[in-house]
């Protein structure tokens, strides 16, 4: 199995994050990608690629011109201005006000919470969409599979929104890329909010999401049960909210009731957002999904036997993550 893998993550390293405590260490480390590249290069059957260069365009089809510019140009344009280097970080939010004439006040404009955009960002999140996008050339040659590795992650990334440790929405590129319908099976822990935006009106694009409940959980304010889709995309996104604590069992059974919506879907492809904090023992999880869990989970999900792209998202046990790649990807292989 071919693993899209780039270095240019390293370049995103915000030191700290902004949480109810205050400021702690980021979750979102480059030590996550690390120690998944490690355990896969020590097991047999993956061969490590380079993303291949793709037309800055094709961001276009997902992103917003003014957010993309927002998030190329305003790191230089902040500290220029004399803002704390540590990074970009609003602190008021436009709840549909008029974006700012000036970069520096646009922060508020582009984001949902307060993470940050450091120097590294751009250079970064630019190079995790084109490991995506690759993914989806390397399905359209003909793979059956490819593992896309790469951070920043991105389904809490909408059309013009940064937020959730996200910038641009890696999954969603991919799955814009790719000919045909496609279905969208997001299992991070946290509902993937940029990814169910980018396609709620689309019936090219089947989005389904198992997640924590967003009444008791991060990002709070979408995922619920009843957003089925709109207009020509009406019933093309199914939520599955579960409760705090959930198991391999009620996952496992979640799950097959959105593999049915799939095979009914008929599509050709797969794209998996896959988060590793579903799993027990994650810092910013709740379930206790265990490494057999998630292995069921993705023997069920190659099971469709559909071509599939796996694309990189949460995850923050750094003991649980490369065993968890092994798990969730030995099915696909
Ligand atoms: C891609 C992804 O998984 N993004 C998740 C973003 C979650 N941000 C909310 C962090 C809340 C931090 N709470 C700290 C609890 C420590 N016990
Ligand atoms: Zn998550």
């Amino acid at each position: 199995m071919k693993v899209i893998y780039s270095e240019a993550h390293q370049r995103h390293a915000p030191l700290q994050e902004f949480t109810r405590e205050g400021f702690v260490p980021y979750f979102e480390s480059p030590q996550r990608a690390e120690v998944i590249l490690q355990a896969l290069r020590e097991a047999p059957g993956f061969a490590i690629v380079a993303p291949e260069p793709h037309p800055t365009e094709l961001l276009q089809v997902v992103h917003d011109p003014g957010y993309l510019h927002f998030l190329e140009h305003v790191y230089p344009a902040w500290v220029r201005a004399g803002e704390p280097p540590s990074g970009v970080v609003p602190v008021a939010f436009a709840q549909g006000g008029r974006c700012p004439a000036q970069l520096v006040n646009q922060a508020g404009y582009y984001s949902f919470d307060t993470t940050p955009i450091v120097g590294g960002t751009w250079e970064a999140a630019l190079e995790a969409a084109r490991c995506a996008l690759t993914g989806a050339e390397l399905l359209l040659r003909g793979e059956r599979s490819a593992y896309v590795l790469c951070r920043p992650p991105g389904h809490h990334a909408a059309r013009a929104l940064c937020g959730g440790y996200c910038y641009l929405n890696n999954a969603a590129l991919a799955a814009a890329h790719l000919e045909g319908r496609v279905a969208l099976l997001d299992i991070d822990y946290h509902h993937g909010n940029g990814t169910h935006e980018i396609f709620y009106t689309s019936d090219q694009v089947l989005f389904l999401s198992l997640h924590a409940d967003p009444d008791r959980e991060y990002p709070f304010f979408w995922g619920h049960a009843g957003e089925r889709g709109a207009g020509k995309g009406a019933g093309h996104t199914h939520n599955f909210p579960l409760p705090a604590g959930t198991g391999d069992r009620h996952y496992l059974e979640t799950l097959d009731q959105a593999l049915g919506f799939i095979r009914d879907f008929g599509p050709d492809f797969l794209v998996l957002s896959a988060g590793f904090d579903l799993l027990e023992g994650d810092p910013l999880g709740g379930f206790a999904v265990s490494l057999e869990g998630l292995k069921k989970i993705g023997e069920r999900v190659a099971g469709l036997g559909l071509p599939a792209l796996v694309v990189q998202e949460g995850g923050y046990n750094l003991n649980n993550l490369g065993p968890a790649a092994l798990a969730l990807l030995a099915p696909f292989c």
